[in-house]
């Protein structure tokens, strides 16, 4: 989303009703749900994306995963994995209560998607990402 001004009359803007997405560039990093590892807010919609300089391969390691939901439907609050952008392939997508796990995904750059519904919270998740070639 771009948001443009001219030099003159300022107005005071506009709420959005979704979280805007973060967008990671080092070769390592922390991701985390907003508010972790307090309660994450209803209809969230952060997309993070996720591009290590120089990758072919990405590894993905949740420490911690608490969302509503189970899988494999996933139907009220999900995390989602895309090659690319938000618009790529679909690669994983999760949900409820996990143990720590880790995923690699040969790719140069995924798209993390955090979406919850209306109603229920819970504290979500931390994600930390690394270049893995
Ligand atoms: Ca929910």
């Amino acid at each position: 989303m771009k948001f443009k001004t001219d030099g003159s009359i300022t107005h005071s803007g506009f709420n959005v009703r979704y979280s805007i997405s973060g967008s990671y560039f080092p070769s390592s990093g922390t991701i985390s749900s907003p508010s972790y590892p307090a309660n994450y807010h209803n209809n969230a919609e952060n997309n993070y994306v996720i591009k290590p300089p120089g990758a072919t391969r990405i590894r993905l390691d949740f420490t911690s995963f608490i969302l509503e939901g189970s899988e494999p439907s996933c139907r009220y609050d999900s995390v989602t994995i895309k090659r690319g952008t938000k618009y790529g392939t679909q690669l994983d997508k999760f949900c409820g209560t996990k143990s720590s796990f880790t995923r690699t995904y040969t790719a140069s750059q995924l798209t993390l998607m955090f979406k919850t519904d209306r109603s229920v919270v819970r504290s979500g998740f931390r994600c930390v990402y690394s270049r893995y070639n």
